[in-house]
């Protein structure tokens, strides 16, 4: 080689090395698991069959249609009471592990109550988690995925804390019959946005309580979660050795301007706010929720004349009883958004006490059908280093919801990116972040009733065509995406790439 030509090639190989280094992808750690999930009254239909109660999903479409945004409801949706085999099928044709549903309390207990139990509804689960097993697949079970039985609702529901005894005496049926085979167990699916159905209207129960209802139902619900953990503590874990976690939502809230300290501070609040009012309890070495939470909602309730504080208080004793009670962390993660101080919503309303405002940003990609959801697998990143840091890096994380909203077509070539930059980016975090991330499961498994979108927008890596009166499932392009991956246990290299990209955009 000429002499002079070996600086210039010394450089460029060096760049080449970095800029490969930078757009590495990682294969997917040992034993590390996949799957694929869905819930209940978004896939069973079935409503009324076979001795099911009504929940307050059965209700709230029924009497509110217009609060769906096709109007529709989940009375018959993809069929899953009778087509569970396909549908598990369908996840052992994607070569993952793990198939996660959710068992409806009303099929079980038609009154939410243990002295009447539906041998038909325990028959049906009996039915799926064999299945699950005999295809060699891992069944995870979430006990309660925002079906109540109506009746319970009528006494209150999460509203009323005999809930916590009556949601125990179902968890008992739920160990006794099936903990002998289910060794995954999610208690309460996102008791952040039940919660929100105390607060506002959107979903059932649809109270409108602001500022009162959704801190009693979360109240409540912490409690009867960590009640059902002790219950199977005491009298299942030796037996059944299972674990047991509850689903955290949180969208990633980025500061509107980065620079600007009260927009860092609103991303603060907002993240004690709808992550640490049920993380922080569970999760934290003290326990209880943040402070910032008792803090400013305390402070709003005595200004405006209540003798006590909104936000209801654990005793020392029942902060000791709550922490610590989940076996690893369940992240359900989507998208993100930029958040600024600010004033929104009624008086009293849980968004006036954050005084964190959603300021929308045109600039982040996003799903077509579904307002909320960005295409920022940063987020995702970062919220698994926000958990780590926060809560210690003891905590196993297992991402048991992260998918992407469209049409329902075939060709879901931006679900296909969705994926494929969500999951390069929880292997940095995995392996540059070191958290330890130990599955990822995508949300759904097949379209499915999407609660106040009704079928507009839908999840599926399998398409159900919903005018068929059979349901007919057919594997989208991210299903064959997700198999090449379980297989090859790589990201093809090209999404290293488009992930940089995407990690870089203005205001994350
Ligand atoms: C999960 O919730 C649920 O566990 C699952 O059942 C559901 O199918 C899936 O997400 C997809 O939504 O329209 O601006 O008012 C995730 C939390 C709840 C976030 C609904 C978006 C609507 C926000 N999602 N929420 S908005």
């Amino acid at each position: 080689m000429e002499p002079h030509m070996r600086l210039p090639l010394a450089i460029l190989y060096l760049v080449l090395i970095v800029s490969a280094q930078k757009n590495r992808t990682f294969t997917f750690p040992q034993g590390f698991l996949f799957g694929a999930g869905t819930s209940a009254y978004q896939t069973e239909g079935a409503h009324d069959v076979d001795g099911k109660g009504q929940s307050i999903w059965d209700t709230h479409t029924h009497e509110h249609p217009d609060r769906i945004a096709d109007g529709s409801n989940g009375d018959d949706a993809a069929k899953s009471y009778y087509k569970y085999k396909e549908d598990i099928e369908a996840v052992k044709e994607m070569g993952m592990q793990i198939y996660r549903f959710s068992i409806s309390w009303p099929r079980i207990m038609p009154l939410g109550l243990p002295n009447i139990i539906n041998q038909k509804g325990i028959d049906h689960y009996n039915s799926v988690i064999n299945e699950v097993l005999s295809n060699n697949l891992i069944p995870m079970a979430t006990i309660y995925h925002w079906d109540l039985p109506q009746h319970l609702q009528d006494l209150g529901g999460f509203a009323n804390d005999d809930i916590i005894i009556y949601y125990e005496a179902y968890a008992k049926v739920i160990f006794e019959n099936f903990g002998d085979r289910v060794k995954w167990w999610c208690t309460i699916n996102e008791p952040y946005y039940q919660a929100f159905g105390y607060e506002g209207t959107l979903f059932a129960p649809g109270l409108n309580s602001t500022g009162i209802g959704g801190y009693l139902a979360a109240h409540n619900m912490i409690k009867a979660h960590a009640r059902v953990y002790h219950l199977y503590e005491k009298q299942y874990r030796s037996k059944q050795k299972g674990r047991i976690s509850l689903n955290m939502p949180i969208d990633w809230p980025a500061p509107r301007d980065k620079t600007s300290t009260q927009d860092q501070e609103a991303a603060k609040i907002e993240l004690e706010f709808s992550l640490g009012w049920f993380a922080h309890p569970i999760y934290s070495k003290e326990g209880d929720y943040p402070q910032v939470m008792k803090d400013r909602i305390s402070n709003f309730s005595l200004a405006a004349g209540f003798p006590f504080s909104r936000l209801p208080s654990f005793t020392s004793a029942e902060v000791e009883y709550i922490r610590g009670t989940a076996d690893y962390f369940a992240l359900n993660q989507y998208g993100s958004k930029h958040v600024a101080k600010g004033e929104q919503g009624p008086d009293p309303s849980f968004d006036r006490d954050s005084g964190v405002v959603m300021t929308g940003n045109k600039k982040w990609p996003s799903s077509r059908t579904s307002k909320w959801e960005t295409i920022t697998p940063k987020g995702l990143r970062d919220i698994i280093a926000w958990i780590r840091k926060e809560y210690g890096e003891e905590w196993e994380i297992l991402i048991t919801e992260n998918g992407f909203a469209d049409g329902g077509q075939l060709n879901d070539t931006l679900r296909v990116g969705y994926l494929a930059t969500y999951m390069t980016d929880m292997l940095k975090a995995i392996y540059i972040d070191k958290c330890k991330v130990i599955g990822y499961i995508v949300w759904s498994l097949i379209d499915s009733f999407e609660w106040m979108s009704g079928y507009t927008s839908t999840f599926g890596l399998y398409q159900v065509d919903f005018k068929d009166p059979e349901r007919k499932r057919t594997p989208k392009q991210s299903a064959y995406f997700m198999a090449n991956i379980t297989k090859t246990r790589e990201i093809p290299s090209f999404y290293a790439i488009v992930t940089n990209k995407l990690d870089k955009l203005e205001g994350l």
